[in-house]
């Protein structure tokens, strides 16, 4: 993460969010979703009256709880931070053609009872799929509102059983340098990994993410299966997982094995603790030309802060 801002692409300045709002119903008619349904605000009070036609979705619809609207499909998967492929962030969707993303397991395992090795088309089919739209805000200061579909880690854990004295679980990408030319930076220690802490994993916002826009995934968003936690900073939400493993430890990962002191293993986003090397108090929302206050935990606060209680967030270490 050290060419920040390098690339961020600046929208035109007559372009304005509700065009963007028009150009994201335009992918969906082109798409040929059939409903709008899929993207609305679980707590739209219209949610189950949706006309089937994009068209006719309200402005109101495709937002997060607090009003945000949704990023296009085109920001959200042509500007991505995956440096297994690259460091540049337009670069991502085209290195990340073709990436072979089946057949693909996931090992669960660990401090279970009951490990297992799943396939995708398992987890899809044994987890009911959701809609979850969710802001994303990276440690860089950055931040896209998202359309996910996937399913809770709390049902997939709880399926495999965790014993007593689990208390964190490991996630890991990946590990392909032949298709992920990144993975031959000797600056990172692939492969790249994650953690969280059992309660965290085991919260209802901790999505499982194997879709976005009511489509499957794409290589640049993590696909098959990545991780969502959206009151952490982006890094924390691992892509491409093939692991996940319940332990007593707290796991390394790969960005605090990086730089201790920048990215903790904690990570929750707070407008008060300063990254060492740039303000955390506001953030830029991809397509937007001005800055808007960063939100403590991201606005998840009510779902999270009990989760907390008596630590010095402060420190995110
Ligand atoms: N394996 C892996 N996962 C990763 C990353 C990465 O480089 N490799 N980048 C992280 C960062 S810094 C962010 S902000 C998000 C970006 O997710 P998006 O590209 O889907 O928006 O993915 C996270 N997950
Ligand atoms: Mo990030």
């Amino acid at each position: 993460m050290t060419n920040l801002f390098k690339s961020i692409p600046i929208r035109s300045s007559e372009i304005t969010p509700k065009d963007a709002y028009l150009s994201r119903r335009d992918f969906m008619k082109a798409a040929g979703l059939v409903s709008g349904a899929a993207l609305l605000n679980a707590c739209a009070p219209s949610a189950a009256n949706a006309a089937e036609d994009a068209e006719s979705v309200p402005a109101s619809s495709a937002t997060d709880e607090l009003g945000n609207i949704v990023n296009t499909y085109q920001e959200i998967t042509s500007y991505n931070n995956y440096y297994e492929f690259s460091t540049n962030k337009e670069a991502v969707a085209p290195l990340s053609k073709g990436f072979t993303t089946a057949p693909w397991t996931v090992e669960v395992g660990g401090l279970v009872h009951k490990p297992k090795t799943f396939g995708v088309e398992d987890l899809l089919s044994l987890f009911p799929q959701e809609e979850r739209i969710y802001r994303l805000r990276c440690v860089e200061a950055w931040s896209m509102v998202i359309p996910w579909n996937g399913f809770s880690l709390a049902s997939l854990l709880k399926m495999v059983e965790p014993k007593s004295d689990a208390k964190y679980v490991r996630f890991e990408t990946v590990f392909r340098p032949e298709e992920m030319k990144g993975q031959g930076s000797p600056f990172y220690p692939w492969p790249y990994q994650e953690g969280l802490r059992l309660d965290e994993a085991m919260n209802d916002l901790t999505l499982l993410a194997t879709g976005m826009y009511g489509e499957t995934i794409l290589p640049q968003n993590g696909a098959p299966l990545r991780l969502v936690v959206p009151w952490k900073y982006g890094f924390k939400s691992i892509k491409s997982i093939v692991k996940i493993e319940l332990t007593a430890d707290r796991p390394n990962t790969l960005w605090n094995t990086v730089s201790t002191k920048e990215y903790g293993f904690y990570a929750n986003v707070n407008p008060e603790v300063d990254h060492p090397r740039w303000s955390q108090a506001s953030e830029r929302r991809i397509g937007d030309l001005s800055r808007v206050p960063t939100l403590m935990f991201n606005g998840y606060g009510e779902q999270v802060a009990g989760l907390y209680e008596g630590m010095d967030l402060s420190l995110q270490f």
